[in-house]
């Protein structure tokens, strides 16, 4: 199955926790990252007084149910060292969340695919479009279509050409 993980920092280089979340993905057996997109950075959407979030996206092949792959990014993001029971949208070492799982429409406790916030959030969007842009979200339309309508404001790459 082609999925695509969402991939956010604010803590500790935040770049290099998303080398390092990419690379842990990769060693997971059933998992493969196939492509990913360039870093980008964005000022948090959520509590203020946080710093600016490091965001990427990754095409995966999955081995895995959708719920096996979320318990795995579970587990890494514990590997990673975030701490559990933070804050909602606070500042984390690591997140990692389930974007898309081929076309399926997942509502169960605990998971809901297509991620409920994709189509609001062009940190997400911008990336997806750039690695996959005829990715279809269920429901709301293609990648690039939406990248496009949302827009790049208030966002760049994590470290622009010089
Ligand atoms: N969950 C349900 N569906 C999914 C899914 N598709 N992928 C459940 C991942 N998790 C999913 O997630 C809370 C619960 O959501 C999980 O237990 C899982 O079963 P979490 O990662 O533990 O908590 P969270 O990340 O604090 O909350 P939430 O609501 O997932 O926040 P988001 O949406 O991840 O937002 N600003 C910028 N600029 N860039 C960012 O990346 N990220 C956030 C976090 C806030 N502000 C940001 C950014
Ligand atoms: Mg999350």
């Amino acid at each position: 199955t082609v999925a695509y993980i969402g991939l956010g920092a604010n803590l500790s280089d935040p770049a290099k926790q998303i080398r390092r979340a990419l690379r842990r993905l990769d060693e997971r057996p059933g998992l493969q990252v196939t492509k990913y997109s360039s870093f980008y950075r964005s000022a948090p959407l959520g509590p203020a007084g946080q710093d600016d979030y490091c965001n990427a996206v990754a095409q995966l092949e999955s081995e895995l149910d959708a719920q096996s792959l979320l318990e795995e990014l579970k587990s890494i993001e514990r590997a990673l060292g975030r701490k559990p029971g933070a804050q909602r949208w606070g500042a984390r070492l690591i997140d990692l969340d389930l974007l898309l799982f081929a076309d399926e429409l997942i509502t169960q406790p605990g998971l809901t695919v297509p991620h409920a916030e994709i189509g609001k959030r062009n940190f997400v969007l911008i990336p997806l479009a750039e690695i996959a842009p005829a990715a279809i979200i269920p429901g709301l339309g293609s990648a690039h279509e939406l990248a496009d309508a949302i827009g790049c404001n208030g966002l760049e790459l994590w470290e622009p050409e010089p």
